[in-house]
């Protein structure tokens, strides 16, 4: 009776996904650049500017949610709850700080993936489907980034992996802060059955206050809670995602951003790649496609970038900034030769499995640099 709506028991069976949300993110940027803060409450504040303490809290860091500090409470409640301590910090939002940062950690997660979104400032999806391969490779991949984006940025981030994003955000958030948490596809409706609906991204206090008055608490009650009934009260759109939601299933893709920023082609090579010669005919093809797609949006690059996925699954990254933007093809495929000879040299015995490259820093071609590179002078 069903059918018609929810998709397969295995649809999710062929995906892994994987959601990063970095921890009390506004809180723990300010304790970047002030690591002192680490041990004391902080609380980021959007000052309304009417007296010193109207506003609310933006964030705060898990130190200060101890005594109940927590995003959307107003300041002047937030400074009640922490008045007998007296290190407690207040501080205005910085927004420009938290989007540098949020930046150069995106900029590190995004090389793990087969597909990259980013969603907000502190939270991204990553398609790992064919990166990973099994769901104890995409564990070890996990443990990888939040590793690397430590090491990048010394940030802390939550991670779910899952069969797809729905289940990917409430892993991210079951385990918080510095989490890992792994949903598998067989036992995806079980572990989430016992939770309250509010954990269904989408579902806030309103929709669950009118199924508590339904009768539905749980996660599992949602599931077992006919159809038509549903439908009825919520309409048939929300009533599909949230039957379907409640079973584990969403087929939600994940969607790149950020093409503006750079493009990118990763190819899997047809065996192991010990030398930089093994892999120029890869390096040629990718060098043509990610040139082609520059120039079908009219952009010239300053910045190429080759990227090597090792049999380890780690990352070794290269760059090379251009003495003036170039759309010449010979000036990219001569420099990320360059790159990729030297990048295998410095890693020493490598073997490599995947081949990337990657152009950044565009500007509008549609101008100067066109005669140059049409007589073949072009940087
Ligand atoms: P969240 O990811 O919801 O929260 P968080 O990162 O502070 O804490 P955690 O993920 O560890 O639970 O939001 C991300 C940022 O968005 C947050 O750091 C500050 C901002 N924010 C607000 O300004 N107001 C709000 O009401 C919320 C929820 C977030
Ligand atoms: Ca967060």
């Amino acid at each position: 009776m069903i059918s018609m709506i929810v998709e397969g028991p295995n649809s999710n069976a062929s995906r892994i996904i994987m959601h990063v949300d970095f921890d009390y993110f506004f809180a723990q940027c300010e304790e970047l650049r002030r690591p002192e803060f680490r041990s004391k409450p902080v609380v980021v504040c959007v000052f309304s500017g009417r007296t010193d303490d109207s506003g609310v809290v933006s964030t705060a860091n898990y130190v200060a949610r101890k005594y109940g500090v927590k995003s959307g409470i107003p300041i002047r409640l937030a400074k009640l709850r922490l008045v007998d301590v007296p290190d407690a910090v207040f501080l205005p939002l910085d927004s420009a700080y938290y989007s540098q940062v949020s930046e150069s950690a995106m900029s590190v997660i995004s090389l793990y993936a087969d597909r990259f979104e980013r969603v907000g400032i502190d939270e991204c999806y990553l398609d790992i489907s064919e990166r990973a391969g099994s769901f104890s490779a995409a564990e070890t991949l996990a443990r990888k980034i939040k590793n690397d984006v430590k090491r990048h940025t010394q940030l802390t981030c939550s991670i779910g992996v899952a069969p797809n994003k729905m289940l990917g955000k409430i892993g991210s958030d079951l385990h918080k802060p510095d989490g890992l948490t792994v949903i598998e596809p067989g036992s995806a409706a079980d572990s989430i059955a016992g939770m309250d609906v509010e954990k269904i991204p989408g579902i806030g206090p309103k929709t669950s206050e009118r199924l508590e008055e339904l009768g539905v608490k749980t996660i599992g009650d949602l599931a077992r809670f006919d159809l038509f009934r549903m439908i009825e009260v919520f309409g048939k759109k929300t009533a599909a995602y949230m039957h379907n939601a409640a079973r584990g299933i969403d087929e939600e893709p994940v969607v790149m951003s950020g093409e503006r920023q750079q493009i990118m082609r990763i190819a899997t090579l047809k065996s192991d790649a010990a030398s930089s010669a093994e892999m120029y005919p890869d390096l040629y093809a990718l060098c043509k496609s990610v040139f082609q797609a520059a120039a079908d949006k009219k952009l010239s690059f300053g910045i190429v970038g080759i990227l090597m996925i090792l049999d380890t699954l780690d990352n070794v990254t290269r760059s090379k900034s251009l003495k003036v933007h170039s759309i010449n093809f010979e000036s990219l495929h001569l420099t990320a030769r360059s790159i990729l000879d030297e990048a295998v040299k410095e890693a020493g015995p490598v073997k490599v499995r995947r081949l990337g490259v990657r152009l950044s820093d565009f500007q509008s071609s549609d101008g100067q640099n066109t005669i140059l590179d049409f007589m073949g002078l072009g940087g």
